[in-house]
């Protein structure tokens, strides 16, 4: 037959390649179906969608691996998936790849007790972990609102920062070693547990923050810590961001400060409306903190007589049981959800040196406003870090004025466009803008090595090609 008119001779490429994704995972496991895939292909934010040839679920990393080599075999390009809560536009596809969920690699080894380690797969929830490790006497250092959903390969992925970075450091800090899937479909293994290694280059410092750019994260052996016995946390009023940051300076003289976290009244009434919780104070401040210390022994008097001490301080209110503790914090961590509910944001995570932070405080709203009229720009984050979100709410998704002037704002005052969500493609363009030619080239170069096909996530980092 010559002038065959089936479609499957024409382009037969489909049927064959995603029977080959059923053989090796099972039917129940590769979904083409687009009501199923649909939870997959949009962001948390409702800001970036797009269409995955398939959805895949593997079980276990010789899975991950397989796929992946079928992938590269055909140069299908594959976006990895964990808990989707990444605010980047990094974790959903583009159009036309195969999403890989990690999702169904939810093991753990016992925790390590001695080693104060653990082993643990990549779908495993921040939460799981963290409970894990309470279980066995110990604590997770990384804590972050996303927890019920944010994986532990999706963590190492993007280097999440959260709530008690300048404590514990970001996830960097807790990554011992990784098991990982390359774009070729090799299996690479750092999981001795070994705290000091210095064999040739760190190739799990590497794979972390690299946005499942260069490889697929499947297992990882995580540092765990002693816990604090107790904790006291206040949430305190202040006029302003520059009285917050002159508070800073004397909080941090205390060895227990765990956190301190800042946002505005702006947020404090959307959070309010949100949430239903009652204004904590009368009246109205120029900025709030929640400011946490913890210490093997109880840290509440020290807190309170620095506050007590304080000339910034308003008012303040003050909690050392868990609940009570839990109500003050729901202020600064339901920002993200209630910033949601009242639209489509667009995210902007930056840091800026200590020292110019309260000019950029005083000058990104109107800058936002003035590149995108009718636009508000929402502040709050994590002060410790000199790292702020600022959320923009107005613009359509694809209106980048406000993201551009408030990027290049950032740029001009010596910060950073990205802290701690990573670049994803939402930041791609301003990639120039806080790092060099030449250390970008050095990240493709790092990038075409691993991934010669650019079949792991592209368009993520770098843009489109
Ligand atoms: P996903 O969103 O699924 O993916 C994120 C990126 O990692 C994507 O590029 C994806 O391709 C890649 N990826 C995922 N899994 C793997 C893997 N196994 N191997 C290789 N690549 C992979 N972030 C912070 O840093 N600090 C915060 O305080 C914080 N708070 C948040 C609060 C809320 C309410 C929300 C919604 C988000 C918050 N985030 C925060 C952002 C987000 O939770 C983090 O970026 C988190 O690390 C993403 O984990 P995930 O499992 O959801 O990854
Ligand atoms: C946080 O610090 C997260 O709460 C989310 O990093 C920030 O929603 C955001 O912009
Ligand atoms: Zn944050």
């Amino acid at each position: 037959v010559t002038n065959d008119p089936r479609p499957a001779t024409r382009n037969p490429q489909p049927a064959t390649f995603e029977s080959h994704l059923r053989t090796i995972l099972g039917d129940a496991h590769v979904i083409t179906d687009p009501d199923l895939k649909a939870s997959y292909e949009t962001d948390w934010t409702r800001r970036f969608s797009g269409s995955a040839r398939a959805v895949v679920r593997p079980a276990d990393a010789k899975q991950v691996a397989a796929v992946v080599r079928a992938c590269a075999a055909e140069g299908i390009p594959i976006v990895p998936q964990g808990g989707n809560t990444g605010l980047v536009g990094g974790s959903i596809p583009r159009g036309g790849e195969v999403v890989l969920s990690l999702a169904r690699l939810g093991a753990a080894e016992p925790v390590d007790t001695m080693a104060a380690q653990i082993t643990i797969e990549a779908g495993v929830t921040v939460a799981s972990l963290q409970n894990l490790a309470r279980d066995a006497g110990l604590m997770y250092g990384v804590d972050l609102a996303s927890r019920d959903s944010a994986t532990v390969g999706g963590t190492i992925a993007t280097n999440a920062g959260g709530l008690r970075v300048l404590r514990y450091g970001a996830t960097r800090a807790q990554v011992i070693g990784i098991q990982a899937v390359l774009p070729n479909g090799e299996i690479i293994e750092r999981m001795s547990g070994l705290t000091k290694d210095n064999t040739g280059y760190d190739l799990a410092g590497l794979l972390t923050g690299s946005e499942g750019t260069l490889g697929i994260v499947t297992r990882a052996r995580l540092k765990l810590w002693n816990p604090p016995v107790a904790r006291a946390t206040a949430l305190v009023a202040l006029d302003s961001l520059s009285e917050a940051i002159s508070l800073l300076g004397r909080v941090r003289g205390l060895a227990s400060l765990d956190a301190i976290e800042a946002f505005f009244n702006d947020g404090m009434q959307l959070v309010c409306d949100h949430t239903g919780a009652p204004r904590p104070f009368p009246g109205v401040s120029g900025c709030y903190l929640v400011i946490e210390c913890a210490a093997q022994s109880d840290p509440a008097e020290e807190l309170a007589s620095l506050l007590d001490g304080s000339p910034e301080v308003k008012a303040a209110a003050f909690a050392t049981e868990r609940p009570q503790r839990e109500a003050l914090w729901r202020y600064r961590e339901a920002h993200t959800e209630a910033i949601g509910a009242a639209g489509v944001p667009h995210k902007l995570d930056v840091t800026l040196p200590l020292a110019r932070m309260v000019e950029f405080e005083a000058t990104v709203r109107a800058a936002v406003e003035s590149a995108t009229p009718g636009a508000r720009a929402i502040l709050f984050g994590h002060l410790g870090d000199g790292n702020l979100h600022v959320n923009v709410l107005g613009p359509a998704d694809d209106d980048e004025r406000a993201d551009d002037a408030v990027l290049r704002l950032v740029a001009s005052l010596g910060g950073s466009i990205s802290a701690e969500h990573g670049i994803g493609v939402a930041k791609a363009p301003w990639l120039h803008l806080t790092r060099s030619p030449a250390d970008i080239a050095a990240m493709r170069a790092i990038k075409a090595a691993l991934d010669p096909q650019g079949i792991m996530n592209p368009g993520v980092i770098f843009g489109a090609q």
